[in-house]
Parts: structure tokens; C-alpha cells; sequence
């Protein structure tokens, strides 16, 4: 999980089956597709790692998220031949979907579960009508980390998760701080609460230095950072903008492109992170 120095990565947050505009945003960083949607390495992009945040599948039509599948799919193999030019981190969808297909025992089948399997998780009753597609899910799943590591140097580095999450969970590997790097205390389940106040570790615990942490998770309708911490989850599914954090050896740049219409937007009320009086 730590990332070699000698690339430049583009972190890519929740696509959530925004093929057309992840190809695009990949296109602005000089990742072209061939006619057979594989992307093409040059002398361009050849020190270049795209990195997928969690979340690139649920919420789109199934179409687009099959789409969606198969492009990450094939790229993956195909990007990381020679070098690693692709890697996934994964998302609380990710592992929502895999737990429902796989008949994970700590699912409890109850009709909430039933519930959101429709309401949030669309990807799997895709999955259970496409055997083949189902398969490329779990391989991809396997190859999903919690976390990435830039560590430049003593004055910069970058810790790359789904979620936010508190301090303390960053980059450890037991079972509930891996739990926490993918999945926050729910804003659907607390809506009359604002972002700021349900986790308020996030803005707490922000610092004045540049060791950063890149999450997504919350659907934002801009990048939003507060000190060290940033969130790139800016609402590709909800007709916002796909975003993508550039680091490049030890600064960050942003770049993002407009949803493109190619499918039904999703509907979601505001709730701004860092949205307190400062
Ligand atoms: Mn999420």
C-alpha cells in the first residue's frame, strides 16, 4: 500500500458508473482509450498512475455500471502488465456489493437489508443476471486496498482512503479501523444533522501541515479542504462534476469535468463538509 515516489498519481473520487465522464477526465490527463476502450501508455503518461478512490460502481444505470465494470476490468490488467499504472481503493459499495453476492453470513437478511439492496446497492441484482460481469466484480474486488501511502518526505505526504476517518485508523490494518477507512457514520440514517457535526473528527483534528488525507465518500458539490484534509467526491452521479486530485511530487492540483447528461442524474440533498464558521 505504499506508493513508489518516482510516479505522478491521479485520484480519482466516487465514479459511482460515471464511465463517460471518468474517460474524459482520464483524457485531460493524457490517458487515451484505443478503439477497443484500452488505455493506451505513452511518453506522455508513462510515469503516471491513475488511482480509483471507492465507489466506482451502484446509483448509475445498469448499463453505464457494467460499462463501467468492464472498462476498469480490462484496463486493469492491461495497465499493470509491465508497471503499475492502476490501482483500486476500496469503497463501502464495493464491499456492500460483494458481502450481497457472495452471501457473506455477517449480512443478516432482514428487510432493511432487503431495502437498501434495491435503494443503494443496484450493482448487485445486476451482478446476479450476469455471471461473467459478476466474476470481473469479485476479481476487482480482490485487488481493492483501504488504504495508499504517498510518504514524499518529512514535510509531505498523503494518505489516500474512501472515507474519512479518524486519526488513529489511518493506515493500520485491524478490522475496525479498516472499517472506518471505508465506510462514516451514515448521512441518510441522520439528515437533520449537519456534516460538520456528525463527524466532527474531520475538521478537529485538521492541521496546518501538508501531511495530507484524500477521501471521498461525501458527495460534495466542490473539492472541499479544511487544512490538511480534502474531500474529491464532488457528485459525478448527482449531475455535479467528476474530480480528480493530481499529486505531483510534493504538491496537489485538482482538475474535474462536468457530468455529460449520457444518463439520468441521481437526486440528493446539500450537506456541506467544512461548512462551519471559521
Ligand atoms: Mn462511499
Amino acid at each position: 500500500m505504499i506508493l513508489p515516489l518516482n510516479m505522478e498519481y491521479i485520484v480519482i473520487g466516487d465514479v459511482h458508473g460515471c464511465i463517460d465522464e471518468l474517460k474524459t477526465l482520464l483524457a485531460k490527463q493524457k490517458f487515451y482509450c484505443n478503439k477497443n476502450n484500452l488505455i493506451q501508455i505513452n511518453q506522455h503518461n508513462k510515469n503516471k498512475s491513475i488511482i480509483l478512490l471507492g465507489d466506482f460502481i451502484d446509483k448509475a444505470n445498469e448499463s453505464k455500471l457494467k460499462e463501467t465494470i468492464e472498462f476498469i476490468y480490462n484496463n486493469y490488467y492491461h495497465l499493470n502488465q509491465q508497471q503499475k499504472h492502476l490501482y483500486l481503493v476500496l469503497g463501502n459499495h464495493e464491499d456492500m456489493v460483494y458481502r450481497y453476492i457472495t452471501n457473506d453470513p455477517s449480512l443478516e437478511i432482514t428487510p432493511k437489508t432487503i431495502r437498501d439492496r434495491e435503494k443503494y446497492y443496484n450493482t448487485v441484482s445486476l451482478l446476479e443476471k450476469d455471471s461473467s460481469l459478476k466474476e470481473k466484480f469479485i476479481k476487482l474486488y480482490k485487488k481493492c486496498r483501504v488504504w495508499f501511502y504517498y510518504n514524499y518526505n518529512k514535510d509531505f505526504s498523503v494518505t489516500l482512503t474512501h472515507a474519512p476517518c479518524l486519526e488513529k485508523h489511518l493506515r493500520e490494518v485491524d478490522k475496525e479501523s479498516k472499517s472506518k477507512m471505508i465506510k462514516c457514520t451514515s448521512r441518510s440514517e441522520n439528515p437533520q444533522i449537519s456534516l460538520d457535526e456528525l463527524i466532527p473528527f474531520t475538521h478537529l483534528e485538521a492541521k496546518d501541515n501538508q501531511h495530507y488525507h484524500i477521501f471521498g465518500h461525501l458527495s460534495q458539490t466542490t473539492i472541499r479542504q479544511y487544512k490538511n484534509k480534502i474531500c474529491i467526491d464532488t457528485s459525478a452521479i448527482y449531475g455535479g462534476m467528476l474530480s480528480c486530485a493530481i499529486i505531483r511530487k510534493d504538491k496537489i492540483l485538482f482538475d474535474s469535468v462536468p457530468f455529460e447528461h449520457k444518463q439520468q442524474a441521481g437526486k440528493q440533498h446539500d450537506s456541506k463538509l467544512f461548512d462551519f464558521k471559521r
